[in-house]
C-alpha cells in the first residue's frame, strides 16, 4: 500500500431507505455523475472546476461484493430503458475523488484525495433495526396485533388461524416451528406483494433472505404471548424466543455493526409519493416504520448502536425521492410532507447536534415539465413515458408512448396528507420509464444524466470534505 493511500481520508456515506425508496438508483446516479462529470452546478467543488477526476477503486473489503454499477447502468441503457431490480444482497463501492482544495495552503501540496464508501442493501433488511432493542415477547405482541389490523388481516389469515390452533407453552415441536415460520413468511411476502405501501415488523430476511434462504436461523415466528409472563423451559415459545435471539446475534447485529456503525454522513431516502397515492393510512404506516428504524440512530448512551459508534453522524439529509413525478411548483409541498413523516427522527438528530437538511430530489429524472390548457386553466404537467400497464382513468399505457400527466395537487397543509382517504387526495402518480442513458460518444465523453437537485444533495453531504 502506498503512503498516499493510507493518508487518504474515507467518508462513509449511509444511504438509508426502505425497499423501493430509490437507494440503488441514487447510488448509480451518484457514481455516474461523479465519475463522468455530470451537470452539477450546485455541487461547489464541481462547479468551481476543482474536481480533477473520480474513479471506482478496487473493492476494499474482500468479504463484500462490489456494487454492480456497470450492470445497473446497462439495465438503464437497455432499449427500452429499465430500472434496476430490487436489491437482493449487500454490496459496497469505493469512489476515489481527486480534487484541488479551495485552500491555497493545501493546494500547495498538490492534488487531494477523498475515498467515498457507500453500501447498498435490500431495504427490507432495515426493518430489522428495531428488533435489536426488543425482547421476543415485546416483538411478538406488536407483530400479532399488527397482523390483526384490517389492512393486514386478509394476508395474515392462514398464520393467525395457525396461532389459534397451538399452545405456545406446549413442549417444543420442530414441525410447529417450521409451519409457523413458513406461514408467517408467506403472510409478510403476501402483504408486501398485495400492498407495497404496507410495512411490517419484519424480520427483513423473511422478505429477502439473501444467502440465508432455508437457514435454520429463519425458523421462528411471533406467538400470542403475555409480555409479562416468563416462558417455561422446553416450551415452543422458549424455543422461538431462543431463535429470535440467535437471529439478532448472527444476522442483525453483524449487519449493523459492519455497515451502519461507522457512518460519517447519512442520506435518508423516502418515497413519499407511493404512499400518498394510496391515502393517509399508507402514509401513517410509512411514518411509523421509518420512525422505528431511525430511532436506532439517535445518539446518547442508551442505545446499543450509540455504544458502538466511534464516529458520529454529523450531517443528515432527508430526501423525498422521485420528485420528477410532480411539477416543480409542488416540490415545497413534497418537502413539507417529508418533514411531517420524519418529524421525530429529524428532531432527535437536531437535538443530538447534527446538521439536518430536507430536500425533494430525483436522482434520475424521467420526466420534463409542461403546461396543459384545460378549459381556461393552465395545469402544470409532467411529460414522460409511463411504464407498461400504468393507467390514468380508462387509459392503460403500453410503455412506448409519451404522455403529459397532471398528477393532481399535493395538499397545502401536510397534515391533510395523513388524513386523506384511500385514493382520496385526488392525487395519482404513474411510474415512468427511466430516461435513455446514452453510451459514451467517440470522444469517450458520456452524456450527463438528468436529475433534480442531486447536486445540492452532494454539496450538502460531501462539499465540506472537498473544501
Ligand atoms: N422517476 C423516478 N423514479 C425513480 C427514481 N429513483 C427510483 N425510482 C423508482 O423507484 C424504484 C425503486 O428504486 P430502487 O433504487 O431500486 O429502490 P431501492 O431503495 O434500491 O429498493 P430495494 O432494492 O428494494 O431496497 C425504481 O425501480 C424506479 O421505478 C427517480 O429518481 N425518478
Ligand atoms: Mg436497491
Amino acid at each position: 500500500m502506498l503512503l498516499t493511500d493510507m493518508l487518504t481520508p474515507t467518508l462513509r456515506l449511509g444511504v438509508t431507505g426502505l425497499s423501493g425508496a430509490g437507494k440503488t438508483v441514487f447510488i448509480t446516479a451518484l457514481i455516474r455523475n461523479l465519475v463522468s462529470g455530470g451537470r452539477l452546478p450546485f455541487f461547489a467543488p464541481e462547479a468551481e472546476g476543482r474536481i480533477e477526476r473520480a474513479y471506482l477503486e478496487p473493492q476494499p473489503d474482500d468479504a463484500v461484493p462490489r456494487f454492480d454499477y456497470e450492470a445497473h447502468l446497462e439495465t438503464l441503457g437497455c432499449d427500452p430503458p429499465q430500472w434496476p431490480e430490487s436489491t437482493r444482497r449487500l454490496s459496497q463501492v469505493r469512489i476515489t475523488i481527486e480534487y484541488r482544495s479551495a485552500s491555497a495552503l493545501r493546494r500547495a501540496f498538490g492534488v487531494s484525495r477523498l475515498n467515498l464508501d457507500v453500501v447498498d442493501y435490500p431495504g427490507e433488511w432495515l426493518l430489522d433495526l428495531p428488533l435489536v432493542e426488543q425482547s421476543y415477547q415485546a416483538w411478538s405482541a406488536i407483530a400479532v396485533a399488527q397482523a390483526r389490523e384490517a389492512r393486514r388481516q386478509k394476508h395474515a389469515k392462514a398464520w393467525l388461524d395457525f396461532l389459534d390452533g397451538i399452545d405456545p407453552f406446549a413442549p417444543k415441536d420442530e414441525q410447529a416451528a417450521l409451519k409457523g415460520a413458513s406461514l408467517f413468511a408467506a403472510y409478510l411476502k403476501g402483504a408486501r406483494a398485495g400492498d407495497p405501501g404496507l410495512h411490517t415488523t419484519g424480520p427483513g430476511r423473511f422478505l429477502m433472505p439473501g444467502d440465508l434462504e432455508g437457514s435454520p436461523l429463519l425458523t421462528f415466528c411471533p406467538l400470542p404471548l403475555d409480555p409479562k409472563r416468563s416462558l417455561p423451559r422446553g416450551s415452543l415459545a422458549a424455543m422461538m424466543a431462543r431463535r429470535f435471539e440467535s437471529y439478532k446475534a448472527h444476522v442483525v447485529r453483524p449487519f449493523f455493526r459492519d455497515h451502519f456503525s461507522r457512518l460519517d454522513r447519512q442520506i435518508v431516502l423516502v418515497d413519499v409519493l407511493g404512499p400518498l397515492n394510496q391515502g393517509g393510512q399508507a402514509l401513517a404506516d410509512l411514518q411509523g416504520a421509518l420512525d422505528a428504524v431511525l430511532r436506532v440512530f439517535r445518539s446518547g448512551a442508551s442505545t446499543w448502536l450509540a455504544a458502538l459508534l466511534g464516529r458520529r453522524i454529523d450531517k443528515l439529509l432527508f430526501a423525498a425521492t422521485k420528485a420528477d413525478h410532480i411539477h416543480s411548483s409542488s416540490h415545497d409541498r413534497l418537502e413539507a410532507i417529508l418533514r411531517l413523516v420524519t418529524d421525530r427522527a429529524m428532531g432527535r438528530a437536531s437535538a443530538a447536534g447534527a446538521t439536518v437538511g430536507v430536500e425533494a430530489l430525483a436522482a434520475l429524472r424521467a420526466t420534463r415539465e409542461a403546461e396543459a390548457k384545460v378549459g381556461d386553466e393552465l395545469l402544470p404537467c409532467i411529460v414522460g413515458v409511463p411504464m407498461p400497464g400504468e393507467r390514468v382513468g380508462a387509459k392503460v399505457f403500453n410503455g412506448k408512448e409519451e404522455a403529459a400527466i397532471f398528477p393532481g395537487d399535493l395538499p397545502q397543509n401536510p397534515e391533510d396528507a395523513l388524513h386523506s382517504g384511500a385514493r382520496g387526495a385526488q392525487i395519482h402518480f404513474v411510474r415512468f420509464r427511466p430516461p435513455r442513458v446514452l453510451p459514451p460518444g467517440p470522444d469517450g465523453e458520456a452524456a450527463a444524466l438528468p436529475h433534480i437537485r442531486l447536486d445540492r444533495a452532494l454539496d450538502f453531504l460531501l462539499g465540506d470534505w472537498l473544501a
